[in-house]
């Protein structure tokens, strides 16, 4: 078939009722108003119409029933993250590429459920510090961010329907858990990069082994990509809630984005909040921002697209 070259199309996704912090639901707006991010040829842009970004300033609390500690704003963000699946799911039907610009990372129960409904089996590459696999019995703080891929992969007691098999993830930079998220990684082999493994030199080795255990029979399909900026170390990045030291350098996210960035058909891009931090490094993060985001850009405008959805054999 005739390749394609891909469009980027960026849903800002102004949500922070996953956390409990102020900052996360502004960076969309700001991202929107820089003029490198105008749209142009292979770029556009949408945001998202979440009907209570700040939830953390009107928490509902709720408790989800007979559950230990449950969950806050579970409403508010299941009900963002339904609109947040239909425009993902309606940018993959255009086969553009969407960059799902948060928010935080309770995002991830929408967008990837979004990628699901036209990527059946698409694998889940997840950067971050946190496993983000807590359930309503095991989350120490409520917080709907630590959890989307319990959600996602079935571990509440109530989802409607498990879309990610744990055989499908893999992640990069984690140092940071609960006992029960550690133990569901090690009970279900999931695959981790530590931080000190994800070298620019160990790029060909680190892909052979993501691609041995995503596919095991040989027969590729696309991933998508879960960013939280928070797997990226504290000394390069501040802007972010629940920063932690000794994570992944910036050269090796830009690494990793040029050789997984031509197999997925989409990504998030979370967590990042500006009330973190102060003046200059304020400043510096927002460079940084710029630079990782003209990068994921060209990458996808530079690419042919393998992933089609039409020409995807589970479509046809
Ligand atoms: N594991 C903790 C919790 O569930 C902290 C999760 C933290 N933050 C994130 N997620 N940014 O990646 O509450
Ligand atoms: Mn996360
Ligand atoms: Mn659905
Ligand atoms: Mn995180």
């Amino acid at each position: 078939f005739s390749a394609i070259k891909r469009h980027a199309h960026i849903l800002g996704y102004p949500f922070a009722g996953g956390q409990g912090r102020q900052g996360p639901e502004l960076s969309p707006g700001w991202l929107f108003e820089q003029p490198w991010i105008q749209p142009r040829d292979g770029l556009t842009l949408e945001m998202i119409d979440v009907s209570n970004p700040s939830s953390n300033i009107t928490p509902d609390k709720s408790i989800v029933h007979g559950h230990r500690f449950g969950q806050k704003n579970w409403n508010n963000v299941l009900h963002s993250c339904q609109k947040l699946e239909e425009a993902t799911e309606s940018t993959l039907l255009k086969d553009h590429f969407p960059i799902v610009f948060g928010g935080d990372h309770s995002q991830g129960i929408g967008s990837i459920n979004g990628l699901k409904n036209v990527y059946p089996d698409a694998r889940v590459l997840w950067v971050d510090a946190h496993i983000d696999a807590n359930t309503p019995l095991s989350t120490p703080s409520g917080n709907v961010h630590g959890c989307p891929v319990g959600y996602l992969s079935g571990l509440f007691p109530y989802v409607k329907k498990p879309v990610l098999s744990l055989k499908h993830l893999i992640y990069f930079g984690i140092r940071s858990w609960e006992p029960e998220e550690k133990q569901l990684v090690d009970d279900n082999q999931i695959p981790w990069f530590r931080s000190e493994d994800c070298l620019v030199e160990r790029m060909d080795e680190i892909k052979a082994s993501v691609e041995a255990h995503m596919f095991p029979d040989g027969v590729k399909v696309p991933y998508w990509i879960s960013f939280d900026i928070d797997g990226v170390d504290y000394h390069e990045f501040q802007s972010t809630g629940t920063p932690e030291s000794l994570g992944l350098t910036i050269k090796f996210m830009l690494k990793f984005l040029e050789v997984f960035l031509p197999e997925s058909v989409g990504m998030d891009f979370t967590e990042v909040n500006f009330l973190m931090s102060q003046g200059e490094q304020t400043e510096k993060d927002k460079e940084t921002i710029k630079f990782l985001l003209e990068y994921i850009i060209d990458k996808i405008h530079q690419q042919d697209f393998k992933y089609n959805h039409s020409n995807y054999p589970k479509n046809q």
